[in-house]
């Protein structure tokens, strides 16, 4: 059995919003499609508390982009985006969300951090979609969405370690590219067993 996972194709990651990914509105029509063919989807978003750890604005002398240490590792400060609730947090208004099973929210612990759909940034912390899929006898993800560096990554590199069988559809995903993260970012998955197509 198989699954689309689609990562946060949200307004704040798409032209005009507030952790705005180059282009990301213009996966929408193409995830779209591809909904239409897939076994299972299964939707993220990213979901924030205004005061989220990972907003640069909680950290005093601190800029968007910068780095900082956290108590699980290193961490990028972002713009305030995805506040829970917020317009900015809702999917973008073309996105079909009729065919979801499921939705699962992260990061909504002002602590940590959640890229990967499966584990939060300590790497242990589990979101429960590992137990979701397993318990549907899902073994097989396609991955599409918002930002192939950071949320697709994360998740396919966490997904490919528990055993799942990964594809990227690199076509229906875009990057934010901070300081070369998209190429260390696909080096990474490669070397995870991840597909990129
Ligand atoms: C994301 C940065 C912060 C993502 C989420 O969806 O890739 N990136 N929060
Ligand atoms: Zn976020």
């Amino acid at each position: 059995m198989s699954a689309l996972i689609v990562i946060d194709v949200q307004n704040d990651f798409c032209p005009g919003g507030a952790l705005a990914v180059p282009e990301g509105d213009k996966i929408v029509p193409g995830i779209n499609a591809l909904m239409a063919e897939a076994g299972s989807v299964v939707l993220t978003q990213d979901w924030h508390p205004a005061d989220h750890s990972s907003f640069a604005s909680q950290h005093d002398g601190q800029e968007p982009y910068g780095l900082i240490e956290m108590p699980y590792g290193p961490q990028v400060l972002w713009p305030d985006h995805c506040v829970i609730g917020s317009e900015g947090s809702a999917f973008h208004r073309d996105l079909t969300t009729d065919r979801a099973e499921m939705v699962i929210r992260k990061g909504f612990r002002r602590a940590i951090d959640s890229y990967s759909a499966f584990f939060e940034n300590d790497h242990e912390t589990p979101t429960g979609l590992e137990g979701y899929l397993r318990t549907r006898g899902i073994t097989t993800l396609t991955l599409v969405g918002l930002a192939t560096d950071f949320c697709v990554a994360y998740s396919a590199i966490d997904a490919a370690k528990l055993g799942f069988d990964v594809t990227v559809r690199m076509d229906l995903c875009r990057a934010i590219n901070l300081n070369g993260s998209l190429e260390a970012a696909k080096q990474d998955m490669a070397q995870a067993g991840v597909t990129l197509a």
